[in-house]
């Protein structure tokens, strides 16, 4: 047993040890160790990775990562994990769709791989980002512990100059999907809990000085504002927008400096995905961003984009796949907004965490508004400061991430979570941090309904610019007459959306043909919503649930057999239920200008 060898200081100290995971919790990789990768040439580290699961975390306890490469007839102890060699997996993947034994896995599993390097060549700095992985990865290099990251659904970056070596290298994760009570989300979703490395690996070289963050939206004023962040010597920084004819100077102070530049760019919109070529330069680095401008306002009830009424005709959507699980790939979300344009929407709700970055890429390609989130969902330890930095970190990595994505026009903070004091503190500093972050979007959350009172009551409301209310009226409310009680009892003073509403439907050989989980009664389902909601005016869009039938844990009845068959569509992406139909046809309805109806 390795606990004798000198990598553990004392046997057994480290059988007993159950504070061994303290050392690398620092969640030292979070939103300050991002660097803009826009334009960025990218090495990739995807494709095989040696890979083990380890339930008992025997890895931390005994130190894998320090564990030197050698042959094995050359050890003088017997390991109990060789992370050079063995079984690999490929990177990105989740080992949930990799073996059936790993299906309900949950706990640590390591990844190694070797990686190459030339001389760093002078005045130059190495970064490693990671796409997504679920949920906390600690990374080591050669050996050494170098931070580690929380969070299931955001990037994160390393700062690996003085670390790789020239020649031969390891690159070690360990990567932990465990539901624990700190974590967001806790330990109850309505999801599956995927695990491993997902997204996309890279290394990206840089100059030494180097552009870690740049922010360019429309202001109120209809100015540009670029926002810069520099780490390295630079007195200015220069922002180019030739199609503008912008060529600007930002000075820059400690790394930071922002300037109105005043522009008239052309709008983008859904009608009009308009985008521009923007550069920036700082010293020696240079990066580039397509970037569509835009405003999104709310006054009173009404949302407005580009000074004009907005309806949001939407649908909501996760990232889960039969094959692939939460892995994504191009194919995959350009079929998503496909379906959705079929549907007839200008609207999705990226539900319940952060997406794939791409997919907001390709909505700002295409012309679709989009409702990003952060996995504060159902219970959360609200009281706990632990939980709330993580949540801050998450969201703060989302708006950084993707602020310069036009079709983003909400920051969602929350899911159906309870109305307590703490829950109503932790999520207002939420809300201030979403907007300081990013003063040029909406805040949302799926908000309550007192279903005694038959009203919308969330003291959360007063804190955030739309109301998202999840009703299921039909399904899991049976009495339907309630929904438009609701309206009539409810006066909120600004927008309201409905965020979810929906009914399961197995259209399987084994689904039902009448009553609950059928087919038609989803479709009557949509039917009788669509015919309620149009009679409150203050609602100002809808996005059901949901887009594909999805995979989980929880829902294990004959029909549902660990899937949510809420989608309008099946599992396969392909099927169409009936409620698909119901639901175009009402969106196309409401696309038909109102002076002609
Ligand atoms: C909800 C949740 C969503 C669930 C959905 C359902 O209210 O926000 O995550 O999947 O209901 O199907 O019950």
């Amino acid at each position: 047993m390795l606990e004798r060898s000198d990598l553990a200081e004392n046997a057994l100290h480290s059988l007993h040890d159950e504070g061994y995971d303290i050392p690398f919790n620092t969640q030292s990789l979070n939103a300050d160790t991002m660097i803009f990768i826009g334009g960025r040439t990218a090495r990739s580290l995807d494709g095989d990775w040696n890979f083990c699961v380890d339930l008992l975390d025997t890895g931390l306890r005994q130190k894998w990562f320090s564990l030197t490469p050698m042959a094995p007839e050359d050890r003088k102890e017997p390991w109990d994990y060789d992370p050079y060699m063995g079984e690999t997996v490929p990177v990105p993947s989740n080992w949930q769709m990799l073996k059936e034994k790993w299906y309900f896995f949950e706990g640590s599993a390591w990844y190694t791989r070797a990686l190459d390097m030339k001389a760093l060549p002078a005045n130059t700095r190495r970064f490693l980002r990671v796409g997504a992985a679920q949920y906390d990865c600690k990374v080591f290099v050669n050996g050494k512990f170098i931070g580690n990251h929380y969070g299931g659904s955001t990037p994160f970056f390393a700062e690996l100059t003085d670390e790789l070596i020239e020649g031969q290298n390891w690159i070690m994760f360990c990567v932990n999907n465990t539901r624990t009570l700190d974590r967001v989300p806790m330990r109850n979703t309505d999801w599956f809990n995927y695990g491993g490395i997902y997204r996309e690996v890279a290394i990206y070289e840089t100059p030494a000085t180097v552009i870690r963050d740049m922010f360019l939206y429309l202001d109120a004023a209809g100015d540009i504002q670029a926002e810069i962040t520099v780490d390295g010597p630079a007195d200015s920084a220069r922002v180019l927008i030739p199609e503008l004819g912008i060529d600007a100077i930002v000075p820059l102070v400690d790394g930071h400096g922002r300037l109105a530049i005043p522009a008239s760019p052309d709008l983008w919109s859904p009608d009009n995905p308009r985008l521009y070529d923007v550069t920036v330069t700082a010293g020696p680095d240079t990066v580039t961003d397509r970037i569509g401008f835009r405003r999104i306002e709310r006054r009173g009830t009404e949302i407005y984009l580009n000074g004009e009424k907005l309806f949001l005709c939407g649908i909501s959507v996760h990232e889960d796949d039969e094959t692939l699980g939460k892995v994504t790939n191009e194919a995959d979300l350009r079929r998503r907004f496909a379906d959705a344009r079929d549907l007839g929407c200008n609207f999705l709700r990226l539900a319940h965490y952060p997406h794939h970055e791409r997919a907001a890429q390709i909505a700002d390609e295409l012309g679709f508004l989009l409702w990003e989130e952060i996995p504060v969902y159902w219970a959360i330890d609200f009281a706990n400061p632990a939980t709330q930095r993580d949540a801050e970190n998450q969201l703060r990595e989302l708006i950084r991430r993707d602020r310069n994505r036009a079709s983003v026009v909400i920051w969602s903070i929350g899911n159906e979570n309870p109305d307590t004091d703490a829950r109503l503190e932790f999520m207002t500093a939420l809300a201030d941090l979403a907007r300081a972050e990013d003063p040029s979007r909406l805040i949302s959350a799926a908000c309550l309904v007192n279903h005694t009172k038959l009203r919308i009551e969330d003291r959360l409301a007063a804190h955030i610019d739309i109301i998202g209310l999840n009703e299921y009226y039909g399904w899991y409310e049976e009495n339907f007459e309630e929904l438009a009680l609701i309206g009539e009892n409810s006066s909120p003073d600004r927008p309201v959306m409905i965020s979810e509403t929906g009914a399961d439907a197995d259209i399987t050989s084994q689904g039902p043909k009448t009553g609950l989980f059928s087919e038609d009664y989803q479709a009557d389902v949509y039917r009788r919503q669509i015919e309620t909601l149009q009679t409150l005016d203050y609602i100002k869009g809808i996005s059901p649930w949901i887009l594909y039938d999805f995979r989980v844990e929880r829902r294990q009845n004959i029909f549902q057999r660990g899937r949510n068959r809420k989608g309008l569509i099946a599992g396969d992406k392909v099927t169409r239920k009936a409620a698909f139909d119901v639901l175009a046809s009402h969106y196309a309805s409401r696309t038909v200008p109102e002076d002609s109806q």
